[in-house]
């Protein structure tokens, strides 16, 4: 870590005020060049610990940049990692409030549910599919807290990777009656086809999402616990949304979530 307790509790003060606000800011690193990957996951943590204090509590988590496309577009090689608070959820074809956010986008994806515990360094797709209790489809609605989505990656996992609200819906299928790879999801606003894309988008099978995220949090001395709602990644692009868009993922065999922008 390079930077002091201080600066990462204002970091985190920062970046949750823009969010419970509704305003932007400019990517932290700008301040501090210096900050690394620990201080990037400090910050995060600060911001979930500053919920947690006020009550909230953590429905999920999720990876981002999950899809071999966004991954070369940002030069990375592993997703990144956040968590999802109680209050960033949406109940199936509810409302979301866009005055609320800044400049949200949606993005198709593959939900899974833990039954049993997961716990890297090692974990493997097929753990992680024995593991699961049952996948259904969601749309996690992303919203940068940073200027025009102009960010980097240390400055997106301490923003809690752009997480803001969610909507989970749709039939719960047993992932060993599937196969996630070529199931098939087709996004639409206001009726019209917005995004398409197969599971095999996420790194392969997204599956391998929630491995990566089990070993990412084994290197911290942590682990997935039993019963934990986990959004693997966008399969697609993520869609830009005004107030009054209508959006609805019909995913192959999972059925179907929706949110509307009021
Ligand atoms: O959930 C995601 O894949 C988003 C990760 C953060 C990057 C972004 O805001 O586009
Ligand atoms: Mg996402």
């Amino acid at each position: 870590m390079s930077l002091d307790t201080a600066v990462i509790r204002e970091l985190a003060e920062r970046l949750e005020t823009c969010e419970l606000q509704a305003r932007d800011t400019l990517k932290i690193t700008l301040d501090h060049p210096e900050m690394d990957w620990d201080d990037a996951y400090a910050v995060q943590d600060e911001i979930l610990r500053r919920k947690l204090s006020r009550g909230a509590r953590v429905a999920g988590l999720k990876a981002g940049l999950t899809s071999f496309a966004k991954m070369r577009q940002m030069g990375i090689e592993t997703p990144i990692f956040g968590f999802l608070a109680d209050t960033f959820l949406v109940p199936d074809g509810g409302q979301c409030r866009h005055a609320d956010l800044i400049h949200p986008k949606v993005e198709p994806e593959i939900v899974f549910v833990t039954k049993a515990p997961l716990k890297g360094p090692g974990c493997s797709i097929a753990e992680v599919l024995a593991a699961t209790d049952f996948v259904l489809a969601g749309i996690e609605v992303i919203d940068s807290r940073y200027r025009d989505f102009k960010f980097d990656l240390k400055s997106v996992v301490a923003d809690n990777c752009s997480s803001s609200r969610f909507v989970v819906g749709g039939i719960m299928r047993d992932p060993r009656d599937l196969d996630l790879r070529t199931t098939g999801a087709v996004m639409e606003k206001n009726g019209r086809i917005v995004s398409l894309g197969a599971g095999a988008a996420v790194l392969g099978h997204p599956a391998n999402a929630v491995a990566m995220l089990a070993n990412h949090l084994g290197r911290r001395g942590a682990g997935i616990p039993a019963g934990t709602l986990i959004l693997t990644g966008g399969l697609t692009e993520a869609v830009a949304v005004e107030p009054g868009d209508h959006v609805a993922l019909h995913m192959q065999g999972m059925g179907c979530t929706s949110l509307t922008f009021v």
